[in-house]
């Protein structure tokens, strides 16, 4: 009784454990067989060609990426433009008096470095200091050089300063004296009358027009061309 009654039940469990796989031709005829285990798969297909891109959406941007190293220091820009004129320093109310002290002593430095320069270089008579560039030039520009440096062509007004000139050319020199404005009347730069001559003899003899005047080696006077080159003697205020 029990056998035919448990039949059914057995049978179905059969068919379930028999049909879970796969095929319907199993499962149609498994009640009437008993089933084995399971195939080993087969191998993979042939890979299939790429498909077309995707229709989706695209992700969002990225952040920004890190700043890169600092470039090459470009070239010099040109010059901006001057600014306006600064404010008056400190010292703009300086009223111009130094203390006594001080100018006392700016005025003894001043007599130092003169005295150095006529030690080594010049010739003090009285209120006169006599100096050269020891270069040779026309009388035009003897002038020249002499008013550049705030004096005048050296002009011997006494036997003490002729020889000072003397001493400091050294050579045959230009004196601050013509005849130009009047054949035969010398007279010094400012057109005043000489006080004071030391002619060689015979001259002046005004040789092919001699308008200018020289110091001999000798310390005597000669007329000469005032376009031939002599030395640069120049006198300024002690
Ligand atoms: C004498 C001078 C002239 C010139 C000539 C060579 O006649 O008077 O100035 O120096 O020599
Ligand atoms: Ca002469």
């Amino acid at each position: 009784m029990f056998l035919f009654s448990s039949l059914p039940l057995l049978l179905l469990s059969v068919m379930t454990a028999c049909c879970s796989e796969n095929c319907e031709e199993v499962q149609k005829t498994c009640h009437m067989i008993t089933c084995g285990s399971p195939g080993i798969n087969g191998l993979p297909g042939a890979k299939g060609e790429k498909g077309e891109p995707g229709q989706g959406l695209r992700g969002l941007q990225g952040p920004p990426g890190k700043l890169g190293p600092a470039g090459n220091p470009g070239p010099p820009g040109v010059p901006g433009v001057m600014g306006p004129k600064g404010d008056p320093g400190e010292n703009s109310h300086y009223d111009g008096d130094l203390p006594a002290s001080e100018t006392e002593a700016l005025r003894s430095e001043l007599d130092r470095i003169k005295q150095w320069l006529i030690f080594s270089l010049g010739k003090k008579v009285g209120k006169k200091l006599f100096f050269t560039s020891g270069e040779k030039m026309p009388f035009e520009r003897v002038k020249a050089v002499c008013a550049q440096y705030r004096g005048s062509v050296a002009t011997p007004r006494n036997a003490e300063e002729n020889t000072a000139i003397q001493n400091v050319a050294k050579d045959e020199a230009f004196l601050g004296i013509t005849d130009e404005e009047t054949e035969g009347q010398f007279v010094d730069l400012t057109g005043r009358h000489l006080t004071y001559s030391n002619w060689s003899n015979d001259e002046p003899n005004n040789a092919g027009n001699e308008d200018c005047v020289m110091l001999l080696s000798d310390g005597k006077w000669n007329d000469i061309s005032c376009s031939v080159s002599h030395l640069a003697v120049c006198e300024f205020p002690a």
